[in-house]
């Protein structure tokens, strides 16, 4: 067992029981061109997550802990999204449009890629959902179970949006959630930081709240460069 400094208190986890999940880092949400850029949204404000995810997958991969990457996106002929989502907004490319990185958050497009600092390897589960959780229609509970795995690290974009409902299946499902705050971003800072703080108010009530260096630091390493260090590090809001 090791334990991780979070809000709102220390959180005991066990590594072969723990894997690290990281939500959505497709370009479509974080590059120009994509899903994210056509809703008006200013992308570069996720750019600074990249540094310290990368960090905690080279741990995890160092630590053979099971590594989860998912990707938001829909098939080809649109049959699986909702009508109600591909109306939402008032977007100039809608979801299945044809943009610079391909249509719109349809898999196997360039769009829908993880971007490439954090590409997965061979052997490392990719979850492909229709929806913003990322156990809603996909195998993610059966794959965590299969594993034995009780606690979930949790990295990706965006915080108020595909974090938060991720962490809240997560959580009534059984798993303990350490959201690693720096490595987590949204197009709305103040949805980030009210996001972070409202999983680990109330003695946590769906999860704990740590950042990059301190997830290095539980397992004996030390902290990322400076810039992938954490501005998100949180007081409890117990
Ligand atoms: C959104 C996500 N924001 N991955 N998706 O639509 O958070």
């Amino acid at each position: 067992m090791i334990t991780i400094d979070a809000a709102p208190g220390p959180v005991p986890i066990d590594p072969d029981r723990s894997a690290l999940v990281i939500i959505d880092m497709q370009r479509d949400f974080l590059e120009p061109g994509g899903f994210g850029a056509s809703l008006g949204n200013d992308v570069t404000r996720l750019a600074r997550t990249i540094g310290p995810c990368s960090a905690l997958l080279g741990l995890a991969r160092e630590r053979a802990i099971t590594v989860i990457h998912t990707r938001e996106g829909h098939r080809a002929d649109l049959t699986d999204a909702p009508r109600s989502k591909l109306e939402r907004g008032a977007a100039s490319l809608r979801i299945g449009d044809v943009g610079p990185l391909g249509r719109i958050l349809i898999r196997g497009e360039p769009g829908h890629d993880i971007v490439p600092a954090l590409h997965p390897l061979p052997g490392e589960p990719v979850i492909d959902k229709p929806g913003k959780g990322a156990f809603y229609a996909t195998d993610l509970h059966a794959i965590l179970r299969n594993r034995g795995i009780e606690a979930l690290i949790v990295c990706g974009v965006t915080t108020e949006v595909c974090v938060h409902t991720t962490v809240r299946e997560a959580n009534d499902r059984g798993y303990r959630c350490i959201v690693a705050g720096d490595c987590c971003g949204s197009y709305f800072p103040e949805f980030h930081e009210v996001g972070l703080r409202m999983i680990s108010a109330q003695g946590g009530i769906f999860g704990w709240v740590s950042d990059s260096a301190r997830i290095l630091s539980a397992f004996g390493r030390p902290a990322a460069p400076r810039s992938f260090g954490s501005h998100t590090r949180l007081r409890s809001t117990n």
